[in-house]
């Protein structure tokens, strides 16, 4: 086809069938296969649509040698009689007109009109012939055929060569009959495909319950019967949802199901969970396959999540302090059929197969919430739903931690490109056996150790505020945390799962806090932290606690410091009488002499190494301290004034 601009104003021009023949692909989408087919399907929806009224209850396709197809149905028969507005019969309007399909029959369901909503009248109009036979009481008779008229030049599309015949033919058959052969001036390819034809028909015979559907092929050597089969499923969606979970592990035995009507839209689905992980919902409007979704997916998908986690909730699977399930939880591992009937249909996307009618989704949503909990009413399907709970929780699980560990990787992203400008004070010497990081509590502390340490060796990271308490904390929010990241960087060997020894870039990790309450929670809340994440760091000896002293005791020229009350009163006595003692509440108080003389001299000052020779019993120390238990913890700390007595709080420390 070239590639003209086609407008409004052109299709006035173009009269009936003539317009379809010049721009087939503006009717039918393509002139190729697909198109090809689907003048066929326009057929076969009429005869559906007939049987999903009730009015007929078989439906059977024919492929001829000829390249032709026919299909018949056993039902009431296109209308003969003569039409007020037209003056001709129904049977002629209906190959005739465009968009006539399902004018006639206001009262009833009547959703027709193909992929497209061309109607029958488009197959004749792209057909060589076609020929109808209307069964009521007598055969009825019409054919139509195309032609390239020499003295108009130009193709004449779906003529018909008489009006309706009644041949008076006595029958007992009810029903309409249309064969017709697709015009080989029209499509690319004129041989219907078995196979796409039968998965149609099958696909068809599962949505509309009940109903029969042969498909007959002829197309067979001389000596060889026509190929036939045969579809009926008196299950419906049911067997559908079995057919398509065959080979799989379905959780529970039977599909469970739904149909009803909601304003004025017929809506029916069924779910089987299968042990497979991914999902597999099939929709379809007016028996038309919707892959790219839309608004009935969308209905479906919200009520079978809000449904399903109330479900969990009255089950008491789903605790009240339980965050719901998401959609995706619910939907690992499930077949699910959704089947929507409703007029004017608006398809869009890509391939014109998503649902563009917005009013489908409550209605539908309804509808799910309303199926769901139906079905959890019946004691028998109980089991049915704790399966499918059980399977969305584990779902929950793997997703959370997948989730995490994304979140790991990304953070630990972010973390190697963090700058620690201002923060960190690193030291210029390179090798991580001689260097120490000392993580001082306040700014201020941090400034004087800042002057007080040896460049070369002694790195300072001064602490703002309290790092978060990470027992409490998943991973995300622990590393969110900006001292809990700047630690994790400066010690350059990661974390978790991934923490490696041989980054690390300090060989002693010194916490550096007050002797006072506030300085043993941030003590406990690092040591936690370390425990948790860094675990290695705490079993290779390489996290200290550095101990500031308490008192300093001097006269003159003599300087002695205390770290607890026993020594005080030795070095009283060293110093001698007219001594004076100066209480330090808190490292700011030092000068950055005092502070390098007393706590950070490798020479002078006092370290406690930590050592969790036990980790579970530890833990579980560190779980009682910093977890859930506020008032535990509180009351510990009340009863531990003597702040730098760590092993009262740290099992097993060696000093
Ligand atoms: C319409 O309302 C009055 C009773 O008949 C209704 C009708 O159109 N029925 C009907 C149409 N049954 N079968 C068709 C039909 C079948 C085929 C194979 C093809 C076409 C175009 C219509």
């Amino acid at each position: 086809m070239a590639e003209k601009k086609y407008s409004a104003e052109d299709i006035t021009i173009l009269e009936g069938l003539d317009a379809v023949r010049l721009r087939p692909g503006m009717y039918i989408g393509s002139t190729g296969v697909k198109g090809l087919h689907h003048i066929l399907w326009e057929i076969v929806d009429n005869a559906i649509d007939e049987a999903s009224n009730g009015y007929a209850d078989r439906v059977e396709v024919k492929l001829y040698k000829d390249g032709s197809a026919s299909v018949e149905d056993n039902g009431r028969g296109i209308p003969t009689d003569i039409h007020p507005k037209t003056g001709v019969s129904g049977v002629e309007v209906v190959f005739t007109q465009l968009h006539a399909g399902g004018k006639f029959d206001e009262h009833n369901y009547s959703f027709s009109g193909g992929l497209h909503g061309v109607g029958a009248s488009v197959t004749n109009a792209l057909s060589e012939w076609l020929k109808v036979e209307v069964y009521r009481g007598t055969v009825y008779t019409m054919s139509f055929h195309s032609y390239y008229d020499e003295k108009k030049e130009k193709y004449m599309s779906g003529v018909p060569d008489e009006h309706l015949k009644d041949t008076k033919e006595k029958t007992e058959k009810r029903g309409t009959l249309v064969r017709f052969k697709p015009d080989a001036a029209v499509f690319d390819n004129v041989n219907f495909n078995f196979d796409v034809v039968s998965k149609r028909l099958k696909e068809l015979a599962f949505l509309n319950k009940g109903l029969e559907i042969n498909l007959v092929d002829e197309r067979v050597p001389e000596d060889k019967k026509p190929i036939v089969v045969n579809y009926k499923f008196d299950g419906g969606l049911h067997d559908f949802a079995m057919y398509l979970n065959e080979g799989k592990t379905p959780l529970y035995l039977n599909p469970i199901g739904y149909k009803t009507e909601k304003e004025g839209i017929l809506i029916e689905f069924a779910i089987q969970h299968t042990g497979e992980f991914t999902e597999s919902l099939f929709s379809f409007v007016n028996n038309i396959p919707t892959p790219e979704g839309g608004f009935h997916e969308t209905g479906f998908r919200t009520g079978l999540t809000k449904s399903l986690n109330d479900i969990g909730r009255s089950l008491g699977m789903l605790k009240e302090k339980d965050a719901n399930l998401l959609g995706e939880d619910f939907r690992e591992g499930l077949t699910a059929i959704l089947s929507v009937k409703m007029k004017n249909v608006q398809f869009e996307g890509q391939t014109k197969t998503k649902l563009g009618n917005a009013e489908a989704r409550v209605p539908v949503e309804t509808a799910t919430v309303e199926g769901i909990n139906a079905l959890f009413a019946k004691p028998e399907n109980k089991p049915v739903f704790e399966e499918i709970i059980k399977k969305a929780q584990n779902a929950a699980r793997v997703r959370i931690a997948a989730r995490q560990a994304k979140e790991v990787a990304r953070a630990k992203n972010s973390i190697d490109n963090l700058t620690l400008v201002g923060k960190l004070a690193a030291c210029t010497g390179k090798k991580p056996e001689l260097n120490e990081l000392f993580i001082v509590e306040g700014d201020s502390a941090g400034g004087t150790a800042k002057q007080a340490r040896v460049r070369q060796t002694q790195a300072i990271l001064p602490l703002r505020g309290k790092p978060l308490n990470v027992e409490k904390k998943r991973i995300e929010q622990v590393l969110a945390n900006e001292e809990i990241r700047t630690i994790i960087s400066a010690l350059g060997a990661g974390y978790g799962g991934d923490f490696c020894m041989d980054d690390l870039k300090y060989h002693k990790v010194i916490i550096l806090s007050d002797a006072d309450q506030d300085g043993m929670h941030i003590r406990c809340i690092l040591l936690t932290f370390f425990f948790r994440y860094m675990r290695e760091l705490i079993n290779n000896g390489h996290v200290y606690i550095g101990m500031p002293p308490l008192y300093k005791v001097y006269k003159k020229d003599v300087v002695e410091y205390a770290y607890d009350d026993t020594e005080l009163q030795k070095k009283i006595e060293i110093v001698g009488k007219g001594y004076q003692i100066q209480r330090y509440k808190g490292l700011g108080e030092m000068s950055a002499d005092q502070l390098w003389e007393t706590t950070m001299d490798p020479a002078h000052r006092n370290l406690i190494r930590v050592n969790i020779e036990d980790a579970a019993e530890a833990e579980q120390m560190v779980t009682a301290l910093m977890g859930d238990r506020v008032e535990a913890r509180k009351e510990f700390l009340a009863q531990n004034a003597n702040f730098n007595k760590v092993d009262t709080f740290i099992d097993r420390v060696n000093i």
